[in-house]
Formats: C-alpha cells, sequence, structure tokens
C-alpha cells in the first residue's frame, strides 16, 4: 500500500499533490486535458494508454504481451495496467520526498482496477474523479480524423462497446463511493479545461490569481 503522506491539499500548489482520475471514452480528450493540467500546474500525468503504447514500441515483455489488445482495442488484462500503475506510481514515490500528486489518465477501466486503485492507494487517498463525457458520433469523429494506429473504425467501435460494457458500470460503482465530477467534454478543448480547472479549484483560489 503507497503509504499515506498526504492527508489533503493545499491551493498554494493548485493541483499539484492533488490526485486525481481522468476517466471517459475514448477520444474524450483524456490524454489532452491531462497534458493541459500537468504543464500548467507541475502534476505528474501517467497515461496508461501511453505506457502501454510505449511498451509496444520499444518491444519489451510488457509490450509482446499487450500489443494484440492494443491494436485491436481491447482492454488490456486488469493484471498487466495494475502492475504498470503500481510500478509507475511506486517510482514516483521513491523519486518524491513531498507528497504524490498525479493525474491518472485511463485507469480504472474496470471494477476491479478501482478497487486494485484503492488498496493501492488507500482509502480517501483519491481525491477527485473526473469524468468526461462525450457522444459517440463525436468519438468517431475525432478518432477517424487523429488517425492514430489503432483509430481504425473496428478499433473505435470495439473500444466504445468495451466503455459501455466494464467503464460504465465502474463509473456507477464508483458513483457510490465518491464523488464522480461530470464534464462535459463536447466542447472547445479550452472551454473543457476552463471547466475542469474552475471545479477542482477554489474560487478563491481562482479569483486571487494564486493558480
Ligand atoms: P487511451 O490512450 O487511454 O485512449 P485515447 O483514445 O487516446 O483516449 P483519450 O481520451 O486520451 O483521447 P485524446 O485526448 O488523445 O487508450 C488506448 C488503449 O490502451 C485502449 O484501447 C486499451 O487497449 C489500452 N488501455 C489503456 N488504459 C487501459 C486500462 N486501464 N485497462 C485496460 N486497457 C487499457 O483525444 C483524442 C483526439 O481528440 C485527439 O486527436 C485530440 O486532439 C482530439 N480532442 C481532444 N479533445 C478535444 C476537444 N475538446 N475538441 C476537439 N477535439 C478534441
Amino acid at each position: 500500500m503507497l503509504e499515506s503522506r498526504q492527508a489533503s491539499w493545499s491551493c498554494t500548489d493548485g493541483l499539484a499533490s492533488r490526485r486525481i482520475l481522468v476517466i471517459g471514452p475514448p477520444g474524450a480528450g483524456k490524454g489532452t486535458q491531462c497534458k493541459i493540467l500537468s504543464d500548467r500546474y507541475g502534476t505528474e500525468h501517467i497515461s496508461t494508454g501511453e505506457l502501454l503504447r510505449e511498451a509496444v514500441d520499444t518491444g519489451t515483455p510488457l509490450g509482446r504481451a499487450v500489443r494484440h489488445y492494443v491494436a485491436e482495442g481491447f482492454l488490456v488484462p486488469d493484471r498487466l495496467v495494475l502492475r504498470v500503475v503500481h510500478d509507475r506510481i511506486r517510482s514516483l514515490a521513491t523519486r518524491r520526498t513531498g507528497p504524490v500528486g498525479f493525474l491518472l489518465d485511463g485507469v480504472p477501466r474496470t471494477i476491479r482496477q478501482a478497487e486494485a486503485l484503492d488498496a493501492l492507494m488507500a482509502a480517501g487517498q483519491i481525491d477527485t474523479v473526473i469524468h468526461l463525457t462525450v457522444s459517440d458520433s463525436v468519438v468517431v469523429e475525432r478518432l477517424t480524423a487523429r488517425g492514430r494506429s489503432d483509430d481504425d473504425r473496428g478499433s473505435v467501435h470495439r473500444r466504445l462497446e468495451t466503455y459501455r460494457r466494464f467503464t460504465i458500470p465502474m463509473v456507477a460503482w464508483m458513483s457510490g463511493l465518491r464523488p464522480v465530477l461530470a464534464i462535459d467534454a463536447d466542447r472547445s478543448v479550452t472551454d473543457v479545461a476552463a471547466d475542469i480547472v474552475s471545479q477542482l479549484l477554489p474560487r478563491d483560489a481562482l479569483t486571487q490569481g494564486s493558480v
């Protein structure tokens, strides 16, 4: 279990010490928004999609094990994703002396992943969950325009189906444990980012310009 070094966060460091989960369908803009927040507040960005793609590109044993799942748009088995997340959070915790904050992008996607994350971080250690929502037609439009190797129509439809089958029930389950902040991601990148920031940071911090 990751030690409980962060009882609360302070608005003086904006979002840097907070533990924020960002979930949503493929193409909702999880990576896009996490990059904006990370650049602006220095919060560590941990993207399971990026870590898995890196492993595939460099041909590690993990990469060879997950290549087919990522390319076809299937969920990578929970135990492999959880190992990746566990190792990355551990390595952050050993590199940092202060509170360990992060934006966890694209995980959890199943109830099992959510349970394992809670066990890893101890109760209360995830302080915010952001759920980016967007319609299927917008997802298909964005991803076919992006054209990444796993963005062909078949893969995009499988990813949407997987999201409906596993991630939506996980969001419902998680909502029973902690607040889940639903953000309409069918708006411009800057509007979505402004909405997230205004919901995450206290109004006084925003008006005093301390963030
Ligand atoms: P991800 O890497 O998480 O998926 P993604 O499609 O890149 O989604 P994201 O929401 O980050 O989209 P982005 O910001 O890039 O996962 C890829 C694969 O990894 C999965 O299919 C799965 O196989 C595996 N995987 C990852 N995590 C896993 C887990 N926990 N368990 C099991 N398997 C896992 O935005 C997409 C496009 O839209 C970009 O071109 C962007 O410029 C554009 N865009 C973003 N916001 C916009 C906006 N507001 N307006 C217009 N365009 C926008």
